[in-house]
């Protein structure tokens, strides 16, 4: 810990910003290297990442300080994004693009005769995430530090994140992410704004000296949270927002006592206990998980940053909170950490002693929540008794907020005691549980779904008890990605061709991008032959980075079909694998007259837990097997299972797939963000009328979209009345695909491993309804083979999709939240 004394010096304040010619570049690079690192030629190529990360990180340090200062200021107001996950990917090449670095590096590098992209490959992913929630967290900060929003992140500084999938004989194996074991040269440790996190204990009643009567939480099991800095440099301005990372730690306090003497060693271990809190990222996706360590986990973001937040606060306003209002506003995403509705009553209660009336307003003047789901696996509940052990303090806090909140329901409905049920926090039962959702919809002023569907679901369905008390707490903020990452550094020949023909402007205002629409005939001719060139060459990097994974062939000429997400049954890849095998069948019967040759690739990691999306994965690998060795199937098909998906691996995908598979049922998949970037990078998308799809239909045009499938509410409709059999008998193609499927054509030597695949499919409760959308997905997939045969069409649909993807840049969805809930005024750093 560092000491509080400090030493009188006449240090500069104003921190010089350095050059970013290739010579200062080389030069700081060699020095890294050489003195810091301690390294020369011939060592491990982590010390060329390092040392030119550490070069770059000196050019955002001045614009970092300044940024701070500036936020430091009096009357600024700030917004918190708190989440419990940051899915990040690398920093250096995002950061080599925002400070306009990259050719001057490139320079650089080449005198040691390094190539930039290798050294840059050396960077493992920040895997703070698990999918789109995470990853759209990460854009988020992005698209703030480009509007130069003071906005900051707080997260948890997991040890181990998102693990690697290995592949081993088809199946899913876990292997542990250890990615900071070589150090994480973007991180800066601040152990001086260190904090201290309670759990456990009791709560005791006190008199003040004017005898009010106040709770303190005592005989608590501490545990340190230090804060580790990531900055989020800005595009091309100064800008340079922070993402504060908290580490867990245990206090210096051993409990000796409860050890016999002696035993120091054992009184040291036990402190691991605190350690484990940061130790690791859970990897469920859209899942409940009900574990004691995630709400420590939940508990420990949400206290940490809190308290840090109030800490900031104090020195410059001192114990007035007045304003604190004005300038502070909290997004919490999804219910991870919504027990900051509570931690925030507490600490302006029992810490800084104002009575419940005044920290509840200031708690649900400052409290957002934004919700990513509909499916009811995914609503946190934590069970009371758990509270009661750990957080005894806050549940005490939630029963009151609870019996409070419940005479307002109770006054606009009485009596209605199912509707009291419904909205109450607790949930009564064989055991009681705290809903979050509930929790964070009474701690807000606004609640907000994801995209446009998904927001009116919310309103009509799960929360319609509460809209319908107060309907203008919910608002839509359809979701984004930045084009940044995804077009400019993902796609950089793409980029090259738009800036030559409308300039850059649309790099940081997307909607520019459609001016390519309005090119001359001429032009666009040019255009879109180039267009389909760039495409050309980003399908072979693709190619050959799948055929040195999973040692498949992927003809550049065959139309690139992917589907790459989380494992899911909502997300339907068993929808795709009846499509292949659909496909296989008319090739082994010869049906392929004007046949458009197809490169399937299906990637995404499953929850450890998750069995039969593990299933899914061992299927698709096994159809592969089959289809990559047919000799009558030949380049007329190819099927991968593309190991490890991750955002670096998305950099490589999206700009060289033709086709999006985007295929969820209807009213399941709440955005989708994989969409955008498909689209942004000229794919098409085959989908379903569900999350953004529907939004990117609106954009492009239903004529440059492939869509199929049940509405969501003819899927609703068929709840109950679901029949798989009658589907079956309809139909001689999907009749076949089973057959061939229950056949164990695919899996020969393994009897009965499918089993539980086939059977979801046949069940009467399939709450995908996958077979009901089989015929309309083929059709649109015949759909899509025969506009394939015209390639001069599928390139104009191709830069439509592009040209039109404008709507789905995160500057677009800040701006949103922006001007609805956090009123923040852009900050030029001078
Ligand atoms: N999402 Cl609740 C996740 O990635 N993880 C989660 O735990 C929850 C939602 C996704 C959601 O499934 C996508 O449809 C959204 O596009 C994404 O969040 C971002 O909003």
């Amino acid at each position: 810990m560092i000491e509080k004394a400090q030493l009188e010096t006449c240090l500069p304040t104003n921190i010089k910003s350095l050059p970013n010619t290739s010579k200062a570049i080389s030069e700081s690079f060699e020095k890294y290297l050489t003195y810091h690192l301690g390294r020369t030629q011939g060592c491990h190529s982590f010390y060329f990442y390092e040392a030119l990360s550490f070069t770059l990180r000196d050019r955002v340090v001045a614009n970092w300080y300044k940024t701070w200062e500036a936020y430091r200021q009096p009357n600024v107001r700030r917004a918190y994004y708190l989440s419990l996950e940051f899915l990040m990917g690398r920093a250096l090449g995002n950061h080599l693009l925002n400070l306009d670095a990259t050719e001057s590096s490139r320079e650089a590098m080449e005198k040691f005769c390094l190539q930039l992209e290798d050294v840059e490959s050396i960077e493992p992913d920040a895997g703070l995430g698990n999918g789109g929630l995470g990853r759209l967290a990460a854009c988020f900060m992005d698209s703030c530090a480009t509007l130069q929003l003071p906005v900051l992140g707080y997260g948890i500084r997991y040890e181990y994140g998102m693990f690697k999938q290995a592949i081993v004989d088809g199946r899913q194996e876990e292997r542990p992410d250890h990615w900071l074991r070589d150090g994480n040269p973007w991180e800066l440790e601040r152990p001086e704004y260190t904090q201290t996190v309670k759990f456990g204990g009791h709560t005791e009643f006190y008199r003040d000296e004017h005898n009010n009567l106040h709770a303190r939480w005592v005989e608590t099991n501490d545990v340190l949270a230090i804060p580790f800095d990531v900055p989020i440099s800005g595009y091309k301005n100064k800008t340079v927002n922070t993402l504060r990372l908290w580490k867990s730690s245990a206090t210096d306090e051993f409990d000796l006592e409860e050890f016999n003497a002696g035993s120091y060693t054992d009184a040291v271990a036990a402190k691991n206990n605190a350690e484990n809190i940061t130790m690791v990222l859970y990897p469920n996706d859209s899942s409940e998980n009900g574990k004691e360590l995630r709400l420590k986990q939940q508990y420990f973001l949400a206290s940490a940053s809190l308290q840090d937040v109030f800490r900031q606060w104090e020195t410059i306003h001192g114990n007035n909170y007045e304003n604190f209002v004005a300038q502070n506003v909290f997004q919490m995403n999804d219910t991870h950490p919504t027990i900051s509705v509570a931690e925030m009553m507490r600490i302006l209660m029992d810490k800084k002693c104002l009575n419940w009336d005044d920290a509840w307003s200031i708690t649900t003047k400052t409290m957002a929540y934004t919700n990513h789901t509909l499916l009811p696996e995914a609503l946190e509940k934590w069970p009371v008794h758990l509270f009661e052990s750990l957080l005894p303090r806050l549940l005490e806090i939630i029963y009151e907020i609870n019996a409070r909140f419940m005479r307002v329901v109770q006054q606009k409905w009485p009596g209605n005691t199912e509707r009291h049920a419904r909205m109450s926090i607790i949930e009564e039962g064989p055991y009681k549980q705290v809903r979050m959702a509930n929790l964070a919809i009474v701690g807000s002023f606004s609640v907000n779904g994801v995209a446009a569907l998904h927001s009116q679901l919310l309103c009509e369905g799960l929360f319609h008890d509460f809209y319908e008390l107060w309907p203008d707490k919910f608002t839509n903020k359809t979701n984004g990605v930045t084009p940044r990452r995804w077009i400019a550094h993902a796609n950089p020949e793409m980029t090259e061709l738009i800036s030559s023909h409308i300039g850059e402007d649309w790099i940081t205002d997307l909607s520019h991008i459609s001016e390519i629409k309005k090119l001359s005939a001429a032009k666009q001719k040019t255009f879109a032959k180039a267009f389909k060139q760039v495409k050309q060459s980003n399908k072979q990097r693709l190619a050959d980075l799948v055929e040195q994974l999973c040692g498949v062939k992927f003809n550049t000429d065959s139309l690139f079909d992917i589907q790459v997400k989380r494992i899911h049954e909502y997300k339907r890849q068993l929808l795709n694998l009846l499509h292949v095998i659909h496909l296989y069948i008319q090739i082994k019967q010869g049906n392929t007259e004007n046949w458009s040759n197809r490169c399937v690739l299906i990637g995404g990691k499953a929850a450890p837990g998750y069995i039969l999306a593990k299933d899914i994965i061992k299927l698709t690998n096994n159809i592969a097997e089959v289809i990559n060795s047919d000799p009558d199937v030949g380049d007329k098909l190819k099927l991968v299972f593309f190991p490890n998906y991750g955002v670096t691996a998305m950099e490589v995908i999206a700009p060289a797939a033709d086709l999006s598979e985007q295929i969820s049922t209807a009213g399941k998949e709440a955005s989708g963000t994989g969409n955008m970037k498909f689209m942004m990078n000229g794919a098409l998308t085959i989908g379903t009328y569900d999350g953004a799809n529907i939004e990117i239909i609106n954009e492009v045009g239903e004529e440059n979209f492939f869509l199929f499938g049940l509405k969501a509410n003819e899927v609703q409709d068929l709840q109950g009345n679901y029949d798989p059999m009658h589907y079956i008998n309809q139909d001689q193609d999907l009749k076949a695909v089973m057959e061939l499927l229950q056949s164990a054509h695919f899996n020969a030597n393994e009897p009965g491993i499918f089993d539980s695949i086939i059977q979801s499919l046949y069940n009467r409760n399939d709450p995908w309804v996958t077979f009901a959308d089989f015929r309309s997905y083929v059709d649109a997939q015949n759909e899509v083979a025969k506009t394939w045969q015209d390639q001069e069409k599928w390139g104009r649909m191709s830069v439509m999709n592009t040209a039109c993807s404008g709507f789905f840049s995160t500057d677009r969805t800040m701006q949103d939240y922006n001007r609805d809930i956090w009123k923040l005024d852009a900050l030029e750093i001078k």
